[in-house]
């Protein structure tokens, strides 16, 4: 199994807009660690390419998915200014495989993170928390993959949108806050930030343990993606997609073809 390949493959696949087979049905043996050192050759492809790293994300954050996975920890992938659309702008479909959407709440760092966050040390480096939707894409087939797989691709990251937020907010009231998702201003989805590692705030603690072991810096000014609070969705070129969060308010996009 060549990384290097692999790599190159997701990135086309993305870049191409088409869907490929999952890489565990050829080789069975890839691990979990192949697939996070693949995803750090696919940031090279992305950043050669004149993005650049905004932030990152966590995926598989809620207790029911980690059970069906057999999964102990949530997985985590990079986020790149290419990804972003703002508040209100528009989402692409067409440079998509099979798009869905998911509400989530993203941190803004303050300052740059070196070492493993305590929880009230993960509040203190934040600068804002928001609402925000999260576009996932995977670029296998049908959305089938074993871990390795989601994992080499970048835990299926695609586009994200981050809402306005709170520069000040109570850390006691983060762990249950209603959320709604809503297409075409009809609710698809409910859910509760405790859906999301039972406190969104253990995503940021997470990700810190994460890039101490790593050896790398959570740098200041980067987005971080706590976690999906509900299932995600399909979503197609015309619609309207919001997603509300409790005392946090709202974020939203249009889909364009
Ligand atoms: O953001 C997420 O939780 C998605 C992780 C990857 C799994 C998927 O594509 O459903
Ligand atoms: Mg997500």
């Amino acid at each position: 199994m060549d990384k290097r390949e692999i790599a190159h493959i997701l990135f086309q696949a993305d870049r191409q807009v088409e869907e490929i087979e999952r890489f565990t049905k050829k080789y069975p043996q890839f691990g979990v660690e192949e697939g996070y050192e693949i995803q750090e050759i696919l940031l090279e492809h992305h950043l050669k390419k004149g993005s650049h790293l905004v932030g990152w994300k966590m995926g598989m954050t809620s207790l029911a998915k980690m059970r069906q996975m057999n999964l102990k920890d949530p997985i985590h992938g990079f986020l790149t200014d290419e990804m972003q659309v703002s508040d209100k702008g528009v989402m692409s479909v067409k440079k998509r495989i099979h798009p869905k959407v998911e509400p989530e709440i993203a941190f803004l760092l303050k300052q740059d993170v070196h070492k493993a966050l305590s929880a009230p040390e993960a509040f203190s480096v934040i600068s804002c928390i928001a609402p925000a939707l999260e576009v996932i894409d995977s670029r296998f087939k049908d959305f089938d993959f074993k871990l390795p797989d989601v994992v080499a691709d970048n835990c299926s990251s695609s586009g994200f949108v981050v809402g306005g937020g709170r520069t000040r907010f109570p850390s006691q009231r983060l762990k249950n806050l209603g959320i709604v998702l809503e297409i075409n201003g009809k609710a698809v989805q409910f859910g509760s930030s405790a859906a999301i590692l039972g406190d969104p705030i253990s995503s940021l603690i997470e990700l810190s343990k994460i890039k101490e072991r790593e050896g790398k810096v959570l740098r200041a000014g980067e987005v971080i993606l706590a976690g999906g609070a509900t299932a995600a969705v399909t979503f197609q070129a015309g619609d309207h997609v919001r997603a509300l969060v409790e005392g946090l308010g709202s974020v939203e996009f249009f889909a364009k073809a």
